[in-house]
């Protein structure tokens, strides 16, 4: 028995469709990029691609055979879009990858962070007094009255208290306390004595804030160490002791540690810290911050009995000795955050 013409159409749209299967995966097994790749979706499945061309056959195919060769259409158009999409995958589209990457090509060098040199003198600082036996202590930066002045001795018409030279902060109504960002760290001697009980020994670094007019050496915001040792019989042996072996273990054996006469109200006496280190192969005085003996009366406002108990305090400024410590001639680089500045320590 021959064939129909009917039958024979279908067996021609059925090779035909085996065809295009076959051809169209080997194709796209073999694009390259993504310009191939569109020019084998076009070639395929575009609009007027190799499935959309042999469609009209299917008009002269057996009617009982259309559902079948339909069924078939389907099942070769679905399997050349797997294909595609999982090849699209592996290349991406054309706009997707853009050029070429070549991995050849020398990356950019990224740059490698590094701690700013003042945290490093903090965290310097800090090591020297911890193997000296003093602990960290702490305290808040806004603080209140109470705290930055009248425990430390200075009274309600002090200069010191100022508008002028503290950054008061705004109340939201007019009940609360009056705060202010603390301008010195000595208001860690007087957290600290009143939730410890003596004898005690610790430092305190932290940031302390005034309006001063910036220059070379003066900044509004700073960072200072306070130190304080509470014991019976201190005396001030002890302090010239305790910062001649900080300025030996941290500026060199042959750093020495001067003290001229002042007045602080919450020492007494009181006295101006000066340091002699090398600065560009020459030995120098440089004044470093200040010092005394703790006055009777903040022990008696933090509760502890000045007949008992006696200690010394003192309070440096963390950048001048940084500032010293590697030839920085400006704070203001310290804060300008200047790559080129910061790299070189
Ligand atoms: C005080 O702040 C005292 N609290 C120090 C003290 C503590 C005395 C304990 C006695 C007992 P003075 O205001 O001098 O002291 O500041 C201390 C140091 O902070 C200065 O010597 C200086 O190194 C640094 N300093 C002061 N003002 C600035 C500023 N605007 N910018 C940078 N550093 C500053």
């Amino acid at each position: 028995m021959y064939p129909t013409q009917q039958a024979r159409y279908t067996f021609a749209m059925l090779n035909a469709l085996q065809e295009i299967e076959k051809s169209g995966l080997a194709e796209l097994a073999a694009t390259e990029d993504a310009d191939a790749l569109e020019q084998w979706r076009i070639a395929y499945l575009g609009t007027k691609g190799k499935l959309k061309t042999i469609m009209p056959m299917m008009k002269d195919v057996a009617k009982e055979d259309k559902p079948a060769v339909g069924q078939r259409l389907n099942e070769v158009k679905k399997t050349l879009e797997a294909a595609f999409a999982d090849k699209q995958g592996t290349i991406g589209t054309a706009k997707a990858t853009g050029p070429m990457l070549d991995v050849t090509e020398p990356g950019l060098p990224m740059g490698q962070g590094r701690r700013h040199v003042l945290s490093r003198t903090v965290d310097e600082i800090t090591e020297v007094f911890a193997r000296m036996g003093f602990s960290v202590a702490d305290g808040p930066e806004v603080e209140d009255e109470w705290h930055n002045f009248n425990a430390l001795n200075i009274p309600e018409d002090h200069p010191a208290r100022d508008p002028i030279d503290n950054f008061y902060l705004q109340q939201g109504n007019d009940t609360g306390p009056l705060r202010l960002l603390r301008t010195q760290t000595s208001t860690v001697q007087i957290r600290t004595m009143e939730k410890t009980q003596p004898p005690l020994k610790v430092i305190a670094i932290g940031r302390v804030y005034r309006p001063d007019t910036h220059d070379a050496t003066h900044y509004s915001m700073f960072h200072q160490v306070e130190g304080l040792y509470v014991d019976r019989h201190v005396t001030m042996v002890d302090l010239k002791t305790s910062l001649f072996q900080f300025a030996r273990a941290y500026f060199g054996p042959e750093a020495e540690v001067r003290m001229r006469p002042s007045f602080f109200p919450f020492t007494e006496p009181s006295a101006e810290v000066d340091m002699k280190m090398k600065i560009k192969g020459e030995y120098q005085w440089v004044e470093l911050g200040g010092c005394g003996m703790v006055d009777p009366n903040v022990f008696e406002a933090v509760g502890y009995d000045p007949e008992q108990w006696s200690g010394f305090a003192f309070g440096l400024g963390i950048e001048r000795i940084a500032m010293r410590k590697y030839g920085i001639s400006d704070i203001r680089w310290l804060y300008e955050n200047d790559g080129r500045f910061l790299r070189q320590f």
